[in-house]
Formats: C-alpha cells, sequence, structure tokens
C-alpha cells in the first residue's frame, strides 16, 4: 500500500519575494523560503552584488565594456577588453579638458565628474578599492593620434588620515616611461607623497603650492613631479614629444590575484 504524505505549502513565497530575477521557492515548514539568485546576486533575497570590482564581474561572465554595478553599491565603468580585460576606470579625460579638474579637497575625496565622460572616482573611493593589491595601468592619447600605455604593480592609496597617500610598485610593462618615480631627482619622486589640492598642501615644495601652479588640480605632488594626469594639460614628462598635446587619459585598476 503506498502512503503518500502531504505536506502543507509554506506560505514564504508569497508573503516574500527574491530580488534581482531569483527565483522563489517554497519550502515545506511554516512561511520558510528559499531564494535561487541568479550568477551575480547573493544574500538570503538575492538583495546583495556578488562582486566587488570589474575583474569579479569579469569573472562571472560580464564581459561588456561600459558602466556596470558593483558591491556595496557602486556604479563604475569597467573596461573588459583591454589586456583580458577586468579593468575598473578611476580617471578619465576627454579634450577639451576645461576646469573640471580644477578642484578642491573635498570633491577630490568625494570624486567627480561623469562615468561616460571626464571623472574622478574619488579618494575614498580610490583608497577602499586599493585595500587589496591591484596593478594600475595609465593610457595616454597625444593629439597626434599617438597612443601609449604604462603598468604598474601594488597600486595603493591610504585612507583620509594619512592625506591619501600614494605607494605605487614596479613599473611592469609599457610605452610611455615611468615618471611616477620620477628620475635621479628624488625632489620629482612621486610614489610615497600624500595628495595635494589647491586648498592643500602636502607637497615637497616649501616656497610654493604645487596644485595651485597645476591648473589647481589634486594630485600626489612632489616638488613638483614629472607626472600630474589631473592638470591642464596633462603631464608625463617621460612622454616628452608628446605631453604638450595629451588629449586623453585614463587610470584603471586591477585585482593582481
Ligand atoms: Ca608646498
Amino acid at each position: 500500500m503506498l502512503v503518500y504524505i502531504v505536506h502543507q505549502r509554506s506560505l514564504g513565497c508569497a508573503k516574500y519575494s527574491c530580488y534581482n530575477g531569483g527565483t522563489c521557492l517554497d519550502t515545506c515548514r511554516g512561511d520558510m523560503f528559499y531564494c535561487q539568485c541568479t550568477n551575480l546576486f547573493r544574500g538570503k533575497q538575492c538583495e546583495r552584488l556578488k562582486a566587488r570590482n570589474c575583474k569579479e564581474l569579469h569573472d562571472l561572465g560580464v564581459k561588456s565594456t561600459g558602466v556596470q554595478r558593483v558591491a556595496p553599491d557602486n556604479q563604475v565603468y569597467c573596461d573588459q577588453t583591454t589586456d583580458g580585460g577586468g579593468w575598473l576606470i578611476v580617471q578619465r579625460r576627454n579634450s577639451p579638458f576645461g576646469v573640471l579638474f580644477s578642484k578642491n579637497w573635498s570633491d577630490y575625496e568625494a570624486g567627480f565628474g561623469s562615468l561616460f565622460g571626464s571623472f574622478w572616482i574619488g579618494n575614498q573611493d580610490l583608497s577602499r578599492l586599493t585595500k587589496s593589491p591591484v596593478q594600475l595601468r595609465i593610457e595616454l592619447k597625444a593629439s597626434t593620434g599617438a597612443q601609449g600605455y604604462a603598468v604598474y604593480g601594488n597600486f595603493s592609496i591610504s585612507g583620509s588620515s594619512d592625506n591619501y597617500r600614494l605607494s605605487v610598485g614596479k613599473y611592469v610593462t609599457g610605452t610611455i616611461g615611468n615618471a611616477i618615480h620620477g628620475d635621479t631627482n628624488n625632489a620629482f619622486v612621486e610614489d610615497g607623497m600624500q595628495f595635494s589640492t589647491g586648498d592643500r598642501d602636502n607637497d615637497g615644495n616649501d616656497l610654493a603650492n604645487c596644485a595651485i601652479v597645476s591648473s589647481l588640480s589634486g594630485w600626489w605632488l612632489n616638488n613638483c613631479g614629472r607626472a600630474n594626469l589631473n592638470s591642464n594639460p596633462p603631464q608625463w614628462d617621460e612622454w616628452k614629444f608628446h605631453d604638450t598635446s595629451i588629449n586623453y587619459t585614463e587610470m584603471k585598476i586591477r585585482p593582481m590575484k
């Protein structure tokens, strides 16, 4: 003889829902329920994003370049094509440059501009996104049509209490030279410098505020340095033949592991 045990169906899915395309499954007990999330979300109701950066999104199968959402809930611009993809863009400038990057400390801290055009992601986010080791990739274009790039290892920015100090490892590869580490003149080395703006002078020049000299831009200025991609025009002295005509810049980061 067959005995059927009939469970009362729970009411969980009638009361609750799964977000972001998750599928709700009732269980046999009370108003318990279970959410089967799509591959980009997690949490009891699929309410949380899984990927914290563009590399994790790429690994989850999101391979289109453009604006994406990453955890906790930020919009970022991902470059999923260059050198294997997984790059999160932290700075972009597109000529004509104007005054967009002539900003004060609090603007550089919070970030400004549009992800679809020119922008600075913000020092708070930059510090958070570089807590684990990341590579930094810099890409420049000149009005002559010339293009170049540089890749550094172990790029990180400290927190607000340390004025968002720059730490950048080895120049791994590239075609534009290593302007961040300067040359034999220590006054030009920007690695290890705190961030400066027109209203916060943390640079290595006792007589002037390099940020004011550099079109009121914010950067890790020393005395003053050989690189400042936020100045007008963007500066990268090692790419001398082009630096007065740089008309496009991008800075992007990708986890090293
Ligand atoms: Ca100074």
